[in-house]
């Protein structure tokens, strides 16, 4: 006879960002992360933003040719919101609610420092962005990875080799120096939710570190 006992949903995936100035090692960190989470058998999934969807994927394309600074800061913002928009709705609540761990490459705090902080794009704007685009979804873990900005865009120019730096690579360093300072305050108005790891480290020092901030605060309190 068919089992007729309803089927209780899966627990809810995790949700981590990742954020940080340029060449802060995100992209690096996020790889080692979702090989470990998937040897310890948890289905883990790695996306970015802008972009993450196919729908963002073109307007991260535009975005970073440097016409939403052209349009001015609001509108870029808009630009934002609406990959955001697009990619939650399709790639991260589907996941997290299927039960799979999302480890998203830069998020909402991308806005508020970039925008925000550098683009002076007001509380307010950002507020109602947020509240359309993200709603009551909360990274369960945001990963702060902090470098020296002379180290981050030397490591991001090493990279680029000849190529031409992006829109927002291409800023001057005291760009670079209010961003940090304004993860630095992402990070102070919101400890719970968020860790700032020292990055100016080799790859696999800062791994270890990101691993016990991931197993401190997201893993311990899954199996307490
Ligand atoms: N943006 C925004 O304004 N508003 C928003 O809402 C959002 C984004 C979501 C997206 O750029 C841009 O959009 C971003 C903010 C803005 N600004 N920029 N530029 P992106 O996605 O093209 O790039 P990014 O997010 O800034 O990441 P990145 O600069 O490519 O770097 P990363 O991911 O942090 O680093 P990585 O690729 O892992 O490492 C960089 C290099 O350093 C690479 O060669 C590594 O091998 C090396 N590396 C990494 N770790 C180490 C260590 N520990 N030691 C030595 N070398 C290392």
């Amino acid at each position: 006879m068919a089992d007729a006992t309803p089927k209780a949903d899966p627990p809810r995936g995790r949700f981590i960002t990742f954020e940080g100035g340029e060449g802060s090692g995100k992209s690096t960190q996020i790889k080692i992360l979702v090989e470990r989470l998937q040897a310890a058998k948890l289905h883990a999934i790695v996306t970015r933003e802008p972009g993450g969807s196919p729908g963002a994927e073109i307007i991260r394309h535009l975005v970073l040719s440097g016409v939403g600074k052209l349009l001015g800061a609001d509108a870029e913002t808009l630009l934002f919101a609406a990959a955001r928009d697009d990619h939650v709705r399709t790639v991260i609540r589907p996941a997290l609610e299927q039960g799979i761990w999302v480890l998203c490459d830069r998020f909402a705090d991308s806005t508020r420092a970039y925008q925000g902080q550098l683009g002076n794009v007001l509380p307010g704007v950002l507020n109602a962005m947020e509240r359309v685009t993200i709603g009551d979804l909360k990274p369960d873990l945001t990963v702060i990875l902090d470098v020296p900005v002379e180290v981050g865009l030397q490591r991001a120019a090493a990279r680029r080799g000849s190529g031409a730096p992006d829109r927002f690579e291409a800023e001057d360093l005291a760009f670079h120096r209010k961003l940090r300072d304004a993860y630095r305050e992402i990070a102070a108005s919101d400890p719970q939710r968020c860790v700032v790891i020292d990055a100016d480290a080799d790859v696999n020092t800062v791994a270890a570190r990101v691993w016990t901030a991931l197993r401190d605060r997201v893993l311990t309190a899954d199996t307490a």
